[in-house]
């Protein structure tokens, strides 16, 4: 296959971040698989996540979720990450798994609650300082279940209020990601259920506030690339939860479900020229591996954001400018069509090979044993869960 250099090149630099709670157990409500090798701490987590790189080549950092990897010293966990080739990225703040939050947490109505999560989020900044992290994700499981429980306009002052707070204390180089989700764990109202409620609350609270679109968030059916293109003309896209949904939340990997839609979401990163770092979109990955192996499962899931990316990246844009404005309908779609039905196994396996790499990623980790090594070494100590 003769490949144009800048596709290339835009494969070669394009950065995939891990998320630590890939690597330790999880499940469904109903059953938590335990897995042999597991990390018991947050340094064997990011140990996993090296492997991801050291087989992909693009995925040099791994994202932290505090409380889950909480450790004493996080510039001495910074300097663990970087023994092993990789960086730690965007700290995940937690505060839905208190028993303070019931209610809510920045939206509780009572002040008391309100503080201590802002001052959670507040602490999430200063574990960025250690590490040397960019990005400062927010999630909230804040909401309603029933119509009256609580005032909605009020919620979202005090969300403002707290987002403003957290805006104040950010760095010159820091950002705040505000990602949304239609429901659960709140059913009737979710304080921060959509994109343009998260658009909204981003602009009262400054320009380093921009919105995360976790592709698992969002109701059946919904034009998720519509969103994105939307963020991107808007310069207020922060990046992406990478996972795959049949149903709900799923938190599959990547690109399982539906390659399609992670090629047209794709596609519009690439129009925009949002693949170029200086943009500043992330593209992460937010999944749990129940039932399949979770290292190969990382590395499938980079694998997959690549295939979509390559395929993106082989739209003839001209082609496609030179149809759209003739009002060619069919043909504008074929143009987009010809790149998705692409086989672009070979072009990535080249683009390995020019990093060095192995071609197959999934088959050289097979080979490396570290699978089998850290089954029998990890023996003994609390293996990772959802939750720790
Ligand atoms: C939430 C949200 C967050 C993730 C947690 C584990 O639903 O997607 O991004 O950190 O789950
Ligand atoms: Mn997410």
């Amino acid at each position: 296959m003769i490949s144009n250099p800048a596709v290339v090149a835009a494969l070669r630099s394009q950065r995939i971040e891990l998320p630590s709670w890939a690597f330790g157990n999880s499940g469904t409500r109903f059953k938590v698989f335990a897995q042999q090798g597991v990390p018991r701490d947050p340094y064997e987590k990011v140990a996993d996540a090296a492997q991801v790189h050291r087989f992909t080549g693009v995925a040099p950092s791994v994202a932290l979720h505090i409380p889950w990897d909480r450790v004493d010293d996080y510039a001495e966990l910074a300097r663990h990450a970087a023994d092993l080739g990789v960086t730690l990225g965007t700290i995940n703040s937690n505060v839905f798994q208190d028993d303070d939050y019931m209610l809510g947490s920045v939206c509780h109505p009572d002040a008391r609650v309100r503080r201590k999560a802002l001052d959670h989020l507040l602490a999430c900044i200063d574990v960025m300082d250690a590490t040397g992290s960019r990005d400062l994700k927010l999630w909230f499981s804040d909401g309603t279940n029933y119509p009256g429980q609580d005032d909605i306009r009020d919620r979202q002052d005090r969300l403002a209020e707290a987002l403003a707070a957290v805006h104040a204390r950010l760095g010159p180089d820091q950002r705040m990601l505000l990602e949304y989700k239609f429901f659960e764990p709140s059913f009737y109202t979710m304080d921060v259920p959509d994109w343009g409620t998260a658009y909204i609350q981003c602009v009262a609270a400054g320009p380093k506030a921009r919105v995360v679109v976790d592709t698992g968030h969002h109701a059946p059916g919904t034009n998720i690339e519509f969103i994105v293109a939307s963020l991107l003309r808007a310069d207020r896209l922060g990046g992406f939860d990478f996972n795959s949904r049949f149903y709900a939340d799923d938190d599959l990997m990547v690109g399982s479900a539906d390659p399609f839609q992670l090629f047209r979401i794709m596609h519009e990163v690439v129009q925009a020229g949002a693949l170029d770092q200086a943009l500043g979109v992330a593209f992460m990955l937010d999944q749990c591996h129940n039932i399949e192996p979770k290292i190969p499962g990382q590395i499938r899931s980079v694998m997959n954001v690549q295939e979509a990316t390559a395929k993106a990246l082989l739209v003839d844009a001209e082609g496609l400018r030179a149809a759209q404005a003739g009002g060619d309908v069919l043909g504008a779609n074929a143009v987009l069509m010809d790149a998705y039905d692409t086989d672009v196994r070979p072009l990535l396996a080249d683009v390995r090979a020019g990093l060095g790499l192995d071609p197959d990623p999934v088959a050289a980790y097979g080979r490396s044993g570290y699978g089998a090594a850290i089954a029998t070494e990890r023996v003994g100590g609390q293996q990772a869960g959802w939750g720790a």
